[in-house]
């Protein structure tokens, strides 16, 4: 008898600081695998703001919330992302490609800039399902600073973005061999060459990686 195989999605993250272009490119390339490859794709973001956790992240991230310490906020930001585990996984092995927006690399890089420790930031993370890629739009806080709309939420300074920088440069660092994280330069290229510096390397990843990875172990 046949089984019915499916081939999971893909799962794709986006990283950066503020306005460095996360947004445009989740859609960008959704809509590439939509329109011109006919995947299913879907987009999610974080923080997801609707759900128990995202509501009390949205309230602090507004200035409404005032009470919560760093810590706490911390661990919020993880529980927003096994909260939504379950989807996640569902919408994988239904072979939807998704595409997300900051993941677990967000938490540990904006709390790590107020000062919490570095190894101690992963650990609320640990076990998470792994993306295949993730993006990192690398854009100075120079030039962040002078596009749309910088300056509405708690953490769109200059200077705490140049300590969110700076955390972001050590996970360049950490990863610059592995096949899972791709560092885009993001300096004085419009949006479409971005895009399609992206669409390379998933392709290059769908033809030489993924069929060496081993989908059964995926949660
Ligand atoms: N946070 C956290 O602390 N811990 C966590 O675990 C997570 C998040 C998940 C809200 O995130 C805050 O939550 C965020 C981190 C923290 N802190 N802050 N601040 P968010 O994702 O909701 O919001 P954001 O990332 O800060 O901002 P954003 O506006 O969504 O940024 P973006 O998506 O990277 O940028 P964009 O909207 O695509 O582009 C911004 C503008 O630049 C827009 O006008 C574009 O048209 C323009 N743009 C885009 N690309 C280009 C190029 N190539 N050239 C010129 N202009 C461009
Ligand atoms: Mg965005």
């Amino acid at each position: 008898q046949e089984m019915k195989q499916v081939q999971r999605g893909l799962f794709i993250v986006f990283e950066g600081l503020d306005r460095s272009g996360k947004s445009t490119q989740s859609q960008r390339v959704a809509k590439y695998f939509q329109e011109e490859l006919q995947r299913k794709v879907q987009n999610i973001s974080f923080p997801n703001r609707d759900t128990k956790g995202g509501k009390i992240l949205n309230d602090y991230l507004q200035n409404r919330e005032q009470k919560l310490n760093d810590r706490a906020v911390h661990v919020l930001f993880s529980f927003n992302r096994w909260e939504m585990q379950p989807e996640i996984i569902e919408i994988l092995k239904n072979g939807t490609n998704l595409i997300c927006d900051r993941y677990a690399f967000s938490g540990v890089a904006y709390s790590a800039a107020k000062g919490l420790d570095f190894e101690w930031c992963k650990n609320s993370d640990r076990g998470l399902i792994q993306p295949d890629l993730t993006f990192f739009i690398d854009v100075k806080p120079e030039t962040i600073q002078q596009r749309g709309n910088f300056g509405d939420e708690r953490y769109e300074r200059f200077e705490f973005q140049s300590k969110v920088s700076k955390v972001y440069d050590s996970f360049k660092q950490d990863y610059r061999d592995s096949k899972h994280w791709i560092t885009i330069e993001g300096e004085n290229k419009t949006r479409e060459q971005v895009t399609e510096e992206i669409l390379n390397k998933i392709t290059a990843y769908e033809n030489d990686v993924m069929p060496l990875l081993d989908f059964d172990k995926m949660a």
